[in-house]
């Protein structure tokens, strides 16, 4: 039976196969990789993350998200393993170690979505019932047990059943992986601070005004600020701040999403922590059935574009812009991405360790 026998209008669903679990990231060509390494001039590297436990206040926002929880293993006798020599009985041995464990919210800073983080709802049987699922028709509570925790002293711990789409987990990005030529869009150029709502109007004005064409394939980063601003805050910015500052992609905007369908991107990155505003502005009629996160919904659960969240991109922003100032720089505002997950089976997100060559 195929798991639907009709899809969501302007959906990606079944073009990449009707088992695809990766949507878009299959453009991510051989192709690709070779046009982003032909971007880069000087070999200059950015690292695009925060650390694991910036911003401090994400918990305000989700309350759920909290920071990383480190501390040192313990032995089978219940010491922490920290300083340990490597064998106590041969005293002839110099080598000290430690070893960690880290309880870890995936998505608490820098991140990537896996398609199975948000879905919606979709009549896929055409019986006129329509109901939850994610991106090319996968199924929630699909039911996996695990992982397992063996323990020193032989027992066993299972951690948690998971019910999602878990086919759709962050794995895929791991597996693909995802490198290759991104286009970076500085909306604090032309927008600042204050918070504005952006639109397709508006994302053209800077792809005009910054000579920038997003192509089939590409990875696109917005930088709007609000990373710089949170450490300009020591990572502790005020919840007004987390809520109100800098750039936010409008998803009740139609033009902008068959924007975001029309160029054939294949992920969508911001220095912000949904990439489009939050809450969403109301729906034209909020009394029929519609998605809180718009954006979300299109890409992630329609699209199948993965969408990379808390990035840090001013750095690599104020570089480009510089280079290009003077002259020095024929790509524009591309550059080649390299941003592989946590190849962590079945997560429905994951720290991104993205790093930028320019
Ligand atoms: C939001 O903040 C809703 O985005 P995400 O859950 O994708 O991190």
């Amino acid at each position: 039976m195929p798991r639907w026998v009709s899809r969501p209008p302007g959906s990606t669903w079944g073009d990449f196969g009707e088992n695809d679990t990766k949507g878009r990231l299959n453009l991510l060509t051989p192709e690709k990789v070779l046009q982003g390494i032909a971007e880069i001039r000087e070999g200059r590297t950015f690292c695009l993350c925060f650390p694991l436990d910036i911003p401090k206040i994400n918990h305000l926002v989700h309350p759920q998200r909290q920071p990383p929880l480190i501390e040192p293993t313990k032995r089978a006798d219940g010491k922490h393993a920290f300083n340990q020599p490597g064998n106590s009985k041969n005293k002839a041995l110099t080598s000290i170690g430690c070893d960690d464990i880290v309880h870890l919210t995936l998505q608490f800073t820098t991140q990537w979505d896996a398609l199975s983080h948000v879905g919606s709802m979709w009549d896929i049987s055409g019986k006129g019932k329509p109901v939850h699922c994610y991106y090319n028709g996968y199924l929630p509570n699909v039911d996996i047990v695990g992982p397992v925790a063996y323990h020193s002293d032989g027992t066993e711990t299972t951690l948690g059943e998971h019910k999602g789409a878990l086919k759709l987990g962050v794995e895929n990005l791991a597996e693909k992986p995802i490198q290759g030529r991104a286009v970076l869009i500085d909306l604090e150029h032309y927008y600042g601070r204050g918070r504005t709502w952006i639109g397709y109007k508006e994302i053209q004005h800077v792809l005009k005004s910054d000579n920038i064409v997003v192509e089939k394939g590409d990875m696109v980063c917005l930088h709007t600020g609000f990373g710089a601003m949170i450490l300009e805050e020591n990572g502790e910015p005020s919840k007004h701040m987390m809520e109100n500052s800098c750039a936010v992609l409008d998803g009740r905007d139609p033009q902008l999403l068959q924007w975001v369908t029309d160029t054939g991107l294949v992920s969508l990155i911001a220095d912000n922590f949904a990439v489009e505003g939050l809450p969403s502005r109301p729906p034209p009629n909020p009394d029929l059935p519609h998605h809180p996160l718009p954006l979300h919904e299109h890409c992630l659960f329609k699209l199948g574009v993965n969408l990379g969240e808390f990035w840090y991109l001013s750095d690599l922003a104020k570089y480009l812009r510089q280079e290009i100032t003077a002259g020095k720089r024929q790509g524009g505002y591309r550059f080649f991405l390299t941003a592989p997950p946590l190849h962590l089976p079945r997560a429905v997100g994951s720290p991104a360790n993205a790093i930028a060559t320019a």
